[in-house]
């Protein structure tokens, strides 16, 4: 009896073979076959049985004897480290960047010598305040980090998608992140900054208010990984053979274009897919849509420093790119997901004190305070000083050093010499010439805890940014303002942001006085230095003047009901596709439906699980009679009036028209709204789809 319960369990619970296992989603294969490789223990001994522990009888105790129910219950213990103390939620993947030019006359590093050199490289994109299962569209900031594996050591830019920061100097950091992430008292709330004590915090904190502008914009609550910009931040320098040294300030632009949601659809997407950024990133590599970015540069000298309205060194500011372009100078390719998340995207360790020779710091408080904290923060993580020697951070060109020993050593140095200089003629030496030498910067001054004269400026970039959106990203900036502060119980911390508002836009301050319900307005805030209204605004700085006219990498959700028309269908599909867009059936049921000339037609999602939020555009391909049927369907209607309400461009038979009327939508509202009767139709869809969204709506909807 025992023995053949546990025959069939041995055979359920082999599921799936190797190759489907590594295969991401291959066949299902249910049969012990004669290519199973046999179970062992971590030390390689066979395993019999994997159903039942060792016990007297079959009714009996179990026997601490059993050396392998032991060994993987006390492994499976272990499985947990400690998730980073910011930036915990992340998604990795593997690439390659290429070099356009070479970069010789401003910095040796090997990377930028020759033109089509292809160095291999691994992403980590991240949300910074909650913690490792919390949703991906949060409104924060996006980390981008960029490890390339260099023929002269691993350079990590471990940036974020916004170029500047709340803070000037690292020492504020834990106070910044303390206020940011869940109260300590409550444990909540989780991975968003709209609670007192973050709002508390940054209102004590005048430096951080062109950050805030930033995080307020449509820039918290990107679309995907693929369609952000990513920044290095901070000032760095390029040196070259000379020993001569640029200013570099590092920044990566989507091929795709970048794209963002409205908050009201950040909300349901949450709900409705939690993984909604590592699906979207997952689902375009599988499908060999692989996600690219430019690295551009922009380069400047110590007169430039010297003479820029701003001090360089100062996080909490930007270069426009209007007054410094930045160069192209080579491509990011992500175009491998990790085997295992753990293995990889959890176990890589960036630390921006990762720089190889040709490329240096800047004395920017916030940088010389991170090239502290991320050493000491992987050996916490990572639980000891070995951490290089996962395969994840293991640098892929030669190298060699004295370290040895430690926990987890996992390499065998042979030989007596374990130092140097030795006289056994064994082991590494310096090189003076390869190796990486710090610029010589000539530093003098008195040692004191002081804040630069020329960091005092809080305000003139906060309102420059402001000034460089277009209506819609102001109407947002100000909605999410409100949202944030209306969530803050104490009213003299709103006040006190709205008095900071104040001294970046009046028209702000007073929309988000009056949606907040203040009465009376509160005096600006002091200011250390006058604020500047002479900045001219920056276009770059606008995600929508900065449009791909492209619908490429984007989604549409297709309404399908039974009577549907294939050959529309089709015609959608093939435009779509034409686009270089992907297309996912929505229908009642996931099985399908049968269309009006009888085919199958398979979907992706149940209405249920695919509201129109997790895509970019929608069709409602229906049938009259099978839009009759999903009238009194609250998430049909959802599907209809939220895609109308988000600006999506909409197409539709006129079988649908009765369910977008019941959605409250009049087929003939807008131009968004296109009427699909033919192939040509489709076309002019899927055309009038460049445009992302119809902003022109927001208007009637109020966002
Ligand atoms: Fe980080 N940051 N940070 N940060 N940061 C970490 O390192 C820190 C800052 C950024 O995907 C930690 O490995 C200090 C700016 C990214 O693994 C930690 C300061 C920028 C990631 C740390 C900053 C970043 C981190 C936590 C103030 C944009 C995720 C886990 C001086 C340029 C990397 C870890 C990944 C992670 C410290 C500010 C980007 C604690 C002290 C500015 C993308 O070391």
């Amino acid at each position: 009896m025992a023995k053949s319960a546990h025959r069939s369990a041995r055979q359920s619970a082999s599921g799936l073979d190797q190759n489907s296992a590594r295969g991401n989603g291959g066949e299902l294969h249910q049969i012990v076959g004669s290519e199973t490789p046999t179970l062992t223990t971590a030390l390689g001994t066979p395993v019999s049985d994997d159903q039942n522990t060792l016990r007297i009888g079959d009714r009996g105790p179990s026997l601490i004897e059993d050396f392998h129910f032991r060994e993987k219950i006390f492994h499976f213990d272990h499985e947990r480290i400690p998730e980073r103390v910011v930036h915990a939620r992340g998604y990795g993947a593997h690439g390659y960047f290429e070099t356009y030019e070479s970069l010789a006359k401003y910095t040796r590093a090997d990377i930028f010598q020759r033109a089509g050199e292809k160095t291999p490289a691994f992403v980590r994109f991240s949300t910074v305040a909650g913690n490792k299962g919390s949703f991906d569209l949060a409104r924060d900031v996006r980390g981008f980090a960029v490890k390339l594996y260099t023929k002269e050591g691993n350079w990590d830019l471990v940036g974020n998608n916004i170029p500047v920061f709340f803070i000037q100097d690292a020492i504020k950091f834990p106070d910044l992140i303390h206020a940011a992430k869940q109260e300590p008292d409550r444990d909540f709330p989780q991975a968003q900054t709209a609670h007192d004590n973050f709002w508390d915090f940054i209102s004590l904190m005048p430096e951080s208010m062109h950050m805030v502008m930033w995080i307020m914009s449509d820039r918290a609550i990107p679309r995907s990984f693929r369609f952000m910009q990513g920044f290095g931040v901070h000032t760095f320098r390029l040196v070259n053979a000379k020993d001569e040294s640029t200013f570099v300030k590092f920044i990566w632009k989507p091929k795709l274009g970048m794209q963002s949601v409205v908050w009201n659809e950040a909300v349901k997407i949450n709900g409705a897919d939690p993984d909604f950024h590592r699906r979207d990133l997952w689902d375009a590599i599988q499908s060999g849509n692989f996600p690219e970015w430019e690295l551009t540069v922009q380069l400047f000298d110590q007169a430039f420093a010297d003479s820029f309205d701003f001090d360089i060194l100062d996080a909490t500011k930007i270069i426009p790119e209007e007054v410094i372009e930045p160069i192209p100078v080579g491509r990011l390719v992500l175009d491998r997901m990790p085997d295992n998340f753990f293995a990889e995207t959890e176990q890589v360790a960036f630390m921006t004190q990762n720089v190889p020779p040709g490329i240096d710091f800047s004395n920017d408080p916030l940088l010389q305070g991170r090239n502290f904290s991320y050493l000491d923060t992987q050996l916490k993580r990572l639980g000891g000083p070995n951490f290089t020697h996962i395969p994840i951070n293991a640098p892929k060109c030669p190298f060699a050093h004295f370290q040895q020993d430690g926990h987890m050593a996992m390499r065998n140095p042979v030989g007596r010499a374990n130092y140097e200089p030795n006289s056994w003629g064994l082991g590494p030496r310096e090189d003076p010439q390869r190796g990486f030498r710090s610029f010589a910067d000539a530093e003098e001054g008195q040692k004191v805890r002081l804040r630069a004269e020329s960091f005092a400026d809080h305000y003139s970039q906060a309102r420059q940014f402001f000034n460089s959106q277009t209506p819609p990203e102001q109407r947002h900036i100000a909605m999410a303002l409100t949202f944030e502060l209306s969530k803050v119980q104490a009213p003299a911390i709103r006040e006190r942001m709205v008095s900071h508002l104040l001294n970046i836009d009046e028209t702000l301050a007073t929309t988000v006085a009056d949606k907040l319900g203040i009465r009376n307005m509160p005096e600006p805030a002091e200011a250390a230095v006058p604020t500047r209204d002479d900045l001219p605004p920056s276009p770059a700085l606008s995600i929508i003047e900065n449009g791909p006219d492209s619908f490429k990498g984007r989604k549409v959700g297709v309404l399908l009901s039974d009577g549907t028309d294939t050959a529309l269908f089709e015609a959608l599909r093939s435009a779509i596709e034409a686009e270089g867009a992907v297309m996912e059936a929505v229908a009642p049921k996931v099985g399908g439906v049968e269309a009006a000339d009888g085919t199958h037609i398979e979907a992706r999602h149940m209405i249920d699980g695919g509201p129109s939020v997790l895509f970019d555009a929608v069709v409602l391909l229906l049938s009259e009679e099978g839009a009759g049927l999903l009238l009194n369907e609250a998430t049909a209607k959802d599907f209809v009036s939220d895609a109308f309400a988000h600006c999506k461009f909409i197409g539709f038979t006129p079988g649908a028209e009765p369910l977008m009327a019941k959605a409250g939508v009049a087929p003939d509202a807008d131009e968004g709204l296109t009427r699909l009767d033919s192939a040509a139709s489709a076309k002019a869809f899927v055309q009038a789809c460049r445009k992302l969204r119809l902003w022109a709506r927001e208007a009637a909807v109020k966002l």
